[in-house]
């Protein structure tokens, strides 16, 4: 089964409360990142953990090993079960985030390489088949890979086996679900859920992940 992921960038905290509430029945995991934290607080995790769903950060951690370490750890006490960190900070930065996970009893995922039109300028050309490699030798649980372009998720599956890959960039970036819903453990889907109209409805163009 590929998990469905809702990336809740959502800045109104109500609304964004609102909008969890009625899709967590349907989703996987609940991602939160700077829109919502920043807006809202770390706190807003604790309010979101009674929906019994997976807590994801996004803080695309990218610091030091031990910056890494003290964001982590202040992630997994907010109550989020998983952290994703960048990648191209090497191994020992993506290690303090890795060994805070497994700490913790938490997963960690690596931004192997980005979703948007910009992100081939330095992602490719073998840097993010590093970090997938890398990810692995780090005992990382997954990595991100772009729905944008499932030719580049099959090259990254080739070097991260059986971990997971999570995949954002479906609906508003243009990738297509059915297209890379084989290829990965998860779509992380944004704005083509919360900024429907009806965001359960809006869910079911996705059902063929669940
Ligand atoms: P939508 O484009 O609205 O579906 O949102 C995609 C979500 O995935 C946002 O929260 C992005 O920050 C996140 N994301 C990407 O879009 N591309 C990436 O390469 C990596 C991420 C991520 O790490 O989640």
């Amino acid at each position: 089964m590929t998990e469905l992921i809702l990336a809740l960038d959502v800045t109104e905290k109500k609304k964004a409360l609102a909008i969890a509430e009625a899709c967590a029945p349907h989703l996987d995991a609940i991602k939160l990142g700077y829109p919502l934290i920043l807006s809202s607080g770390l706190s807003i995790a604790g309010e979101l953990e009674e929906l019994d769903r997976p807590l994801i950060a996004d803080f695309k951690v990218a610091d030091i090993p031990n910056t890494n370490k003290l964001i982590a750890e202040q992630v997994f006490d907010a109550g989020f079960s998983s952290i994703i960190c960048h990648g191209f900070t090497g191994g020992d930065a993506i290690q303090a985030c890795v060994d805070v996970a497994s700490d913790y009893g938490g997963a960690c995922f690596v931004v192997a390489e980005m979703s948007h039109p910009g992100a081939t300028a330095f992602f490719h050309g073998g840097t993010a088949e590093k970090i997938a490699a890398l990810a692995v030798e780090c005992g990382a649980d997954g990595i991100i890979a772009p729905a944008t372009r499932p030719e580049r998720v099959k090259i990254l599956r080739g070097i991260v086996g059986s971990r997971k890959i999570l995949s954002p960039g479906v609906g508003a970036q243009g990738g297509d679900a059915q297209a890379v819903a084989k290829l990965v453990d998860g779509i992380i889907v944004g704005r083509a859920i919360y900024e429907a109209s009806d965001p359960v409805t809006a869910i079911t163009a996705f059902s063929m992940v669940r």
